[in-house]
């Protein structure tokens, strides 16, 4: 670990507890943007400065910088009142071009707000009763849940505990409210002896994911996060939660020690401690981290330093507690929760599928007029999911049937028009928003789904459910390395392909081919799936497929740093 604190360390300490000089350039009018080391405060209250990469080089050329923000709203679960949710869509259409787009972690993003609208965008969140203050920066980001509003008592308990967990994990700076809001609540705040008596000066040495769920259900992707808890259920009551430590999918091209890792279980903790446990946690975390190389600040490369036995020590001491040791799961699946259920409560809810999360008027449904109608007339609760879709929720059978009218009336489409590839499909935005995007993600995605459902129709296995999943560069915004199908952005138009990880999200994929151009992304992957269409068990899914017919590790890479994944690359010759 180096010693040397890294700048953003720096920029962290010197903003003094998340100020910096941002009031004074947000009040300036002829400031286009923020300083560099402002940009590093501003993120901790959800706002990322950015330019369209699309014209970013030819405004540059003529001497212009042409900068917008996006600003990401947390929302614990993803649950909205309909109220909430029609202020936020209103929102969007004031600021943001008509659209807010749905987060992979459940919450929203705003792109393309202007510097002079920024001050009212967060104040109008906030009215919303929801903030912008940690949905970004190092600092535990927005907690997720899963989506699905059942209301029995484990159901419940795990809310109530991802809510809680929000609450005590939210930094207690008073900048927020000083910059954004009015002063009144910024007197009420002065005279505290220590501003931030958890996160001290500098925060998280990283950002840090969690998530809560209840055991049988992966809605959340509970694998792929810093931590999550999920609940075990007995009858009505939780008897204890599963600690899973030190997932993430973030990592570096031919960088070997960057990696992707799927979260290790710890311990099992009763539920009067699941709150102190994930403290504890975020605490080892701040007081262990790596503050010097930000390519390895995140828990996961802490657990793969220490190892799961040391961290257990290192937590029961900081918990006062015996830990007991983690408990068998049952298997789990990323449950969409598309289509109509039952809540438990003689309602129901419906999961309306949302391309890539955009919730706008377009070719393919007027999902945004859809969704205004149902929240103005039926009232639902709306809740976003972690596969960047809707949940309509607290339905009567005639809300029901009204819902479907409205859906149909505006285009969108029902769960029962959906190929499982459509489905399933996840992609990050990419260009021409991301700074950090090297190939298109969101807006290849439509393309990527035709050619594969047309290939897996072709072959006569579009039966088959698999999660297809694309990212722009190897941050792994989408979560491309546990799915079935991954690509991820190697240089700009090619892929590396991931295959192996599944709808369970409880293993990594393999890297199976390097440096895809998209035209050859099918021939890539025909072979696998001419021998799935031919020796598949009647109902293996086609990574487990994959695993039988590839057995052993030297057949396999997985992606997990301790090998470069080109070394490692699946043979094709083995395929064919
Ligand atoms: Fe992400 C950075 C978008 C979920 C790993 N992510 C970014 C930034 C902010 C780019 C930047 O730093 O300049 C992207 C903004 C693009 C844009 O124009 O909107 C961005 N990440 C997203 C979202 C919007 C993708 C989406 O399709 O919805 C997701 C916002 C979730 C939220 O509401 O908080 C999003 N990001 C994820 C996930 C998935 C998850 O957490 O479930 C991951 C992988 C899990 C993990 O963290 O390991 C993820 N994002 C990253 C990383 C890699 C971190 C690392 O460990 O190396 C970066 C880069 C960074 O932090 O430096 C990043
Ligand atoms: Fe940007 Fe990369 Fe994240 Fe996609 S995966 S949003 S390209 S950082």
């Amino acid at each position: 670990m180096s010693d040397q604190e890294s700048s953003v360390e720096k920029a962290k300490r010197a903003s003094n507890h998340l100020r910096g000089t941002l009031a004074q350039t947000l009040d300036d009018p002829e400031a286009d943007g923020f300083s560099k080391a402002d940009t590093v405060a501003l993120k901790f209250h959800g706002v990322y400065q950015q330019e369209d990469r699309d014209t970013q080089r030819a405004a540059r050329r003529s001497g212009r910088r042409e900068i917008s923000f996006m600003v990401r709203v947390a929302i614990p679960g993803g649950r909205l009142s309909a109220d909430q949710y029609l202020a936020l869509d209103e929102l969007g259409a004031d600021v943001a071009g008509g659209a807010m787009r749905i987060t992979t972690r459940q919450g929203i993003q705003y792109h393309g707000v202007l510097k002079r609208d920024l001050k009212q965008t967060v104040a109008r969140i906030d009215r919303t009763l929801l903030t912008t203050l940690a949905a970004c920066g190092d600092i535990p980001r927005n907690v997720m849940a899963s989506p699905a509003p059942f209301v029995s008592g484990p159901y419940r308990e795990m809310r109530r505990l991802a809510v809680a967990l929000a609450q005590r994990l939210r930094p207690e700076t008073g900048a927020y409210h000083e910059i954004w809001l009015d002063d009144e609540r910024v007197e009420r705040r002065a005279g505290r002896p220590d501003e931030e008596p958890f996160y001290r000066d500098t925060y998280l040495p990283r950002k840090f994911k969690l998530g809560v769920t209840v055991a049988g259900d992966n809605a959340i992707d509970a694998y792929a996060y810093d931590a999550a808890l999920v609940a075990i259920p007995q009858g009505e009551r939780v008897i204890g939660y599963q600690l899973l430590v030190g997932g993430g999918m973030g990592m570096t091209h031919d960088k070997p020690d960057t990696f992707a890792r799927i979260a290790s279980a710890i311990a099992f903790v009763e539920p009067d401690h699941a709150v102190a446990a994930i403290e504890a946690v975020v605490a080892i975390f701040r007081d262990h981290g790596n503050r010097g190389d930000r390519r390895h600040a995140r828990i996961k490369y802490l657990l793969e330093e220490w190892g799961v036995e040391r961290f257990r020590t290192e937590l029961a001491l900081r918990l006062r507690v015996p830990l007991r040791q983690p408990t068998a799961l049952p298997p789990t699946e990323q449950h969409d929760f598309l289509g109509r259920h039952e809540q438990g409560d003689g309602r129901s809810f419906v999961g309306v599928w949302v391309p890539a999360g955009r919730i706008r008027d377009g070719a393919s449904g007027a999902f945004r007029t859809a969704f205004r109608e149902i929240a103005t007339t039926l009232q639902p609760t709306v809740i976003f999911t972690p596969m960047q879709s809707v949940l309509f929720a607290d339905l009567e059978d005639a809300d029901v049937r009204r819902l479907d009218t409205l859906l149909q009336e505006h285009g969108v489409p029902t769960v029962d028009m959906l190929s499982p590839v459509r489905r399933y499909a996840l992609a990050c935005p990419a260009l021409p928003t991301c700074g950090l995007a090297i190939t298109e993600a969101e807006r290849v995605q439509p393309v990527v789904v035709d050619l594969l459902e047309e290939e897996f129709a072709r072959l006569g296995i579009d039966d088959t459910e698999v999660t297809v999943r694309i990212t722009g560069c190897p941050n792994g915004c989408a979560r491309p390395y546990n799915a079935d199908i991954g690509l991820v952005g190697k240089r700009p138009g090619a892929y590396r392909v991931f295959v192996g990880g599944g709808l369970a999200g409880d293993r990594l994929a393999d890297l199976f081919a390097d440096d895809v151009p998209l035209p050859e992304l099918v021939r890539t992957l025909r072979p696998l799936l001419e021998r799935y269409r031919d020796e598949r068990d009647p109902t293996e899914r086609l990574s487990d497929f994959y695993r039988r017919i590839m057995p052993s590790a030297e057949q396999r890479t997985r992606l997990s740093g301790r090998e470069t994944p080109t070394r490692g690359l699946v043979s094709l010759e083995v395929l064919s």
